[in-house]
């Protein structure tokens, strides 16, 4: 028989094993999560971190939660205190908790405990090469990405750099659930096409949720 909801909003759409896409998820929330994105930012600002090898990122970054995921010269890392500031990152939004959570558990994995949201801020042509998410100790636990604002094309590998790439659009409102066999999926973002959305304007802004 004819689903007359399947496309009502929010929908699944499978990845690969282990991962998920859950359509629209947080669209509902939107503006909430955004208002809560500026009030992070005013305590801890969006700032281009500086890899190892002195490349600067062209996506800016800023964090919320017990820690932060951030650069210096030997390596990439979790603190408690954010360096530009000198203080600690801001706490993680009771809002962003619950999203996350709720995202995990629909895809599968009960029991999320995030203590690091990671904010990225794309700006046209910022994008993010392909990576592994690597440096939290406990890599049981999926990644919750929740995109914002502008459309952006993720890439979706396997487990080493070079396997054939999935591509799909990501949309305001659109979370990816990725853990089990794909947690160490490699993945990134194409360079952002220039345009005007009516909640973030000439941006887009994903949180990724981790338990480090
Ligand atoms: O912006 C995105 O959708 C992906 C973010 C990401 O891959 C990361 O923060 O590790």
């Amino acid at each position: 028989m004819l689903d007359l909801f399947a496309d009502t909003p929010p929908w699944q759409e499978p990845l690969a094993p282990g991962a998920v896409i859950l359509r629209r998820r947080a669209l509902a929330n939107a503006e909430l999560l955004l208002d809560q994105v500026n009030q992070v930012a005013t305590r801890s600002p969006f700032r281009q971190m500086v890899t190892p090898g002195g490349y600067t990122m062209s996506v800016a970054m800023t964090n919320c939660g017990h820690v932060g995921w951030t650069t210096n010269q030997h390596g990439y890392l979790y603190a408690s205190v954010d360096p530009l500031t000198g203080q600690r990152w801001p706490a993680m939004p009771a809002a962003f908790l619950a999203l996350a959570q709720a995202c995990a558990h629909e895809a599968g994995y009960a029991d999320f405990q995030p203590d690091a949201c990671l904010i990225n801020r794309y700006s046209p042509g910022a994008k993010l090469s392909l990576h592994q998410d690597k440096d939290e100790k406990d890599q049981r636990a999926p990644i919750v990405s929740v995109s914002l604002g502008l459309p952006a094309v993720f890439q979706f590998g396997g487990l080493k750099r070079n396997d054939p790439l999935q591509r799909v659009l990501l949309e305001h409102g659109d979370v990816v659930v990725w853990g089990g066999e794909s947690r160490m999926f490699y993945h990134g973002i194409q360079p952002l096409k220039e345009d005007d959305h009516p909640a973030t304007g000439a941006f887009r802004f994903n949180l990724t949720f981790r338990h480090t």
